[in-house]
């Protein structure tokens, strides 16, 4: 009796744990780095991931690994030339996952204040409008 007591809570913990992490978690995942000398401009890639039943807005990212940091969607037109826009405020809708990677969104880093070198560690803080600020670790790697 005891025993099925406990394995009762134990199941019930776990569908706790799990039921919170299905609906509410907002991410970011998977961040890495271009390698990229000082004085020149790096890039960076991540997925946001919105599993919250709410929408929400990248507003800005600073680090101080560069004296700026930018959202930016590449495009490519017509004629096959590549274009960069920057993004003022980024959408996050609910339930969706929005991916950072090369040729598409990124965020670049203007200016870099340091060397980028395979194996470093940087760090960025990403603002939302609705969680607020999240810091994040992006390594430095080839793509
Ligand atoms: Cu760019």
């Amino acid at each position: 009796m005891k025993n099925k007591l406990l394995i009762s809570a134990i199941l019930l913990a776990t569908l706790l744990v799990s039921g919170c992490a299905k609906s509410g978690e907002f991410k970011v995942m998977d961040a890495w780095a271009r390698p990229a000398a000082s004085g020149d401009n790096g890039a960076v890639y991540f997925i946001i991931s919105n599993a919250t039943d709410a929408d929400d807005t990248l507003l800005s990212v600073s680090t101080d690994v560069a004296s700026a940091a930018e959202v930016h969607m590449s495009m490519m037109d017509d004629n096959g030339v590549m274009s960069m826009q920057m993004q003022e405020a980024l959408p996050i809708p609910a339930q969706q996952e929005i991916i950072f990677k090369p040729g598409g969104l990124h965020v670049m880093l203007v200016g870099l204040t340091q060397d980028l070198k395979v194996g470093d560690t940087i760090t960025l803080v990403l603002n939302f409008k609705e969680v607020g600020s999240l810091t994040i670790e992006a390594s430095v790697r080839e793509e």
